[in-house]
């Protein structure tokens, strides 16, 4: 398994929408190897969402592990939200946007449609933090991030302050 790169904000290629997946290769080996390396990814960061988008791989899949126990790697690929209810606010961050926490409001209950790592047609309801996090993690897919629900002058801010935080590390 690999540690790969993670695409930082403002980074274009973040805004890349995503195309689906050929549910014919998700048994390649090639294909299955990178869905263990971003959850290896994921898991060093350490983070609990990440989407292939992140790794500068434009197709519909991530991956997700809001257990405490990081025992509950969650593989979507071709996520759709079918029906979503309600409204909830959770203070997000992203792997992409280090260091950086902002208030997001999304919605409280979803159903989601995805294929599984076995290429098996799943479909479930979700809320809480794993609503708020499949929500995050398909807007990777879509080329939007959680910063851009903030007004235009804070998510300059946040650009501002991040080519800040990456002169001082340099
Ligand atoms: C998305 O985010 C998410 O700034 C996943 O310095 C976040 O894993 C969904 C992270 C909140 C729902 C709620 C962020 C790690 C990890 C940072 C993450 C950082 C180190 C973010
Ligand atoms: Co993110």
């Amino acid at each position: 398994m690999a540690i790969l790169s993670i695409l930082e904000f403002p980074d274009m290629r973040l805004r890349t929408k995503a195309v689906p997946v050929d549910p014919a290769t998700i048994g390649d080996p090639d294909f299955q190897r990178q869905l263990d390396d971003m959850l290896e990814t994921m898991y060093a960061a350490p983070g609990i969402g990440l989407a292939a988008s992140q790794i500068d791989v434009h197709q519909r899949f991530l991956v997700i592990d809001i257990s405490e126990e990081k025992s509950e790697p969650c593989v979507f690929i071709n996520p759709e939200i079918v029906d979503k209810s309600g409204e909830q606010v959770y203070q997000e961050g992203c792997l992409s946007v280090p260091g950086i926490y902002a208030d997001v409001t999304r919605a409280e209950t979803i159903t989601v449609r995805h294929l599984d790592r076995h290429g098996q047609v799943q479909e479930f309801q979700a809320d809480g933090l794993l609503a708020v996090c499949i929500q995050h993690e398909i807007d990777h897919l879509n080329g939007k991030l959680f910063v851009d629900y903030l007004s235009p002058l804070k998510r300059e801010m946040v650009r501002k302050k991040l080519t800040k935080m990456r002169k001082h590390a340099a």
